[in-house]
């Protein structure tokens, strides 16, 4: 039994395999080829435990033994919410190993978000942080609840089972586990979404993996690198690109920060001589702000990706932290972009670089389905060796984003400099980028719609200067509700944020911003006109910044 997905088609898995990118290993190569005095060497720093990579493998294995022997493997699915400790890649690793597949909820989900993905996979299995556990209440029963409590030094007595029973820990030589089908699916990624319903995405062994390595081939890491994993684990750019798992790849150390601030990174960056870091543009822009007077020397590359940075922030990189920039442009579907760490500084200050692999194809599009020349923006589409064919249960959507060659709509607006490398100038997909965290705009609507007093809810995209965008929630209130003193005291903003945070709404996603309007303009064919809203507000915005300045 193996979790249902869209395969590649097996001309292009061939392809694939023929070139050497799929090697049919699973995705636990990256810490199980490391043998010998490789394996001494450590591979997670977490507060004060050091992790190296033979504890890694160890502990990765017996907390497999354990999840089996509570009858679960192949075909099962989990539903997963880790703070950024060591033990995210431990039962990472671990449900790898016994071919569970995973949803990896980022920390700042809520209720919503869990129940949306555990109504899609149905998981056998859950594993959270013990504060955590009266948002899982209900999702999976307590006996198939994996519990993590403080840090503990030996790691796996850290977790419990949420029926009260320990954690059996006693496999000192686990059997092996199932046979892995490097060729199915690994675990899902999450897709930033922008139809209400958040999507699953499908990746296997083999594509995952050999992003991870190309990643790792591309950014040049080595056994030397030490990387801070500031932004949340389980997204694909911490993960992947290269991410911890390059480094692992590589025989580097990830040091493992909670969150992405100056006063947290910059005494991890000096006691830990880190020299990789990845960063969100808003999260750089602090960085640089905050850089004077902290020792950074040990850092080599920053790389930024997530959102759109500008080349004004990006050229100051240098000279304030000291190091190289690399700027990122991924995605969680697959195509992931990189500068190289030897291109000219125009390029690394002025695009988002090139696709990592030979075989990654793109293509550029105007609205009628041409290709555009070089220069001239169109909407992205890809196809290649580690981009997926279809989201989890999908058909309806699916349909929609890819046309009959598998090529995938991105729904981004980009265009080609000369040299081949992308410049991203925009979106068709009805996403709000709050620096990097991606907000479905239908699904906030959705939510808002539930308030009785409200009518119709459209929320779009508001820019500005450090997150590059926020969110603007249109409210049209209900006709009866209107002059009632419920309905006008219900449409307070704080009371609006409260009505959306009891629906379990991940707080990223709240509005920052709530305009009650009589009416919304519409498009020809009578869709709300979204276009119109952002640009009265970026008109509003302009205003408001001269009468200011
Ligand atoms: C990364 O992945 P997701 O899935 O959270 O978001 C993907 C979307 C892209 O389609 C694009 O709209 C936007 O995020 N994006 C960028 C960007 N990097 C991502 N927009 C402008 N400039 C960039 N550098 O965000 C992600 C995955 C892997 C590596 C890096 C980022």
């Amino acid at each position: 039994m193996s979790v249902a997905y869209t395969p590649f088609p097996p001309d292009f898995a061939a392809l694939y395999r023929s070139k050497g990118y799929w090697t049919d290993d699973p995705l636990t190569d990256v810490i199980d080829r490391h043998q010998g005095a490789a394996a001494e060497a450590v591979a997670i720093l977490c507060g004060e435990r050091r992790l190296r990579y033979v504890d890694v493998q160890r502990l990765s294995r017996r907390l497999a033994a354990a999840i089996r022997a509570r009858g679960l493997g192949p075909g099962d699915t989990a539903l997963v919410q880790l703070p950024n400790r060591a033990e995210f890649y431990l039962v990472f690793l671990a449900l790898l190993r016994c071919g569970v597949v995973a949803v990896n909820a980022l920390n700042s989900h809520g209720g919503f978000e869990l129940a949306a993905y555990a109504r899609q996979i149905e998981p056998g299995l859950a594993v959270l942080a013990a504060d955590r556990l009266p948002t899982f209440a209900g999702l999976v029963e307590r006996s198939r609840m994996l519990v993590l409590g403080d840090p503990t030094d030996d790691v796996l007595s850290g977790f419990a089972w949420g029926d009260g029973g320990a954690l059996e820990t006693g496999y000192d030589t686990p059997a092996p586990g199932p046979a892995i089908d490097a060729g199915g699916v690994a675990f899902f990624q999450l897709s930033g979404g922008s139809t209400g319903t958040p999507k699953l995405i499908p990746r296997t062994h083999n594509d995952y993996l050999y992003s991870v390595r190309r990643s790792a081939e591309i950014c040049g890491l080595d056994d030397g690198c030490r990387f801070l994993c500031a932004l949340p684990a389980p997204h694909n750019f911490t993960l992947s690109s290269p991410g911890a798992l390059g480094v692992f790849h590589a025989g580097g150390c990830v040091v493992m920060a909670g969150d992405p601030g100056p006063a947290t990174c910059f005494p991890l960056i000096e006691r830990h001589r880190v020299t990789w870091a990845a960063l969100v543009p808003p999260m750089l822009s602090v960085w640089l702000e905050s850089a004077a007077g902290a020792d950074l020397s040990s850092l080599d590359v920053v790389q930024v990706g997530g959102a759109k940075l500008s080349p004004a922030v990006a050229e100051r990189v240098p000279e304030r932290l000291g190091c190289r920039l690399q700027q990122v442009f991924g995605m969680a579907e697959g195509l992931v972009n990189y500068t190289r760490l030897d291109d000219a500084p125009w390029t690394v200050i002025n695009t988002q670089g090139r696709p990592m692999s030979p075989d990654d194809e793109l293509r550029i599009l105007d609205p009628a389905g041409r290709p555009v020349p070089p220069g001239t923006v169109g909407e992205l589409w890809t196809r290649g060796p580690y981009t997926f064919r279809g989201y989890y249960k999908a058909d309806t959507h699916n349909a929609r984003v890819f046309d009959a060659d598998g090529f995938y709509c991105s729904g981004d607006l980009v265009s080609l400099t000369d040299d081949g490398n992308l410049v991203v100038c925009g979106r068709n997909k009805d996403q709000i980028n709050r620096g990097g965290e991606k907000i479905d705009a239908q699904e906030v609507e959705d939510v808002l719609a539930a308030h009785p007093a409200i009518a119709q809810a459209a929320v779009v995209a508001m820019p500005d200067p450090l997150m590059g965008e926020r969110s603007c929630a249109f409210l049209i209130a209900a006709a009866e509700t209107e002059t009632a003193e419920s309905g006008a005291a219900g449409l307070k903003p704080s009371t609006l944020r409260r009505f959306l945070r009891d629906r379990g709404l991940a707080d990223f996603k709240l509005p920052d911003r709530f305009v009650l309007v009589g009416d919304l303009p519409k498009t020809a064919v009578g869709k709300i006109d979204k276009q119109t809203l952002r640009d009265g507000l970026k008109r509003d915005l302009s205003e408001t910044a001269i009468r200011n300045g």
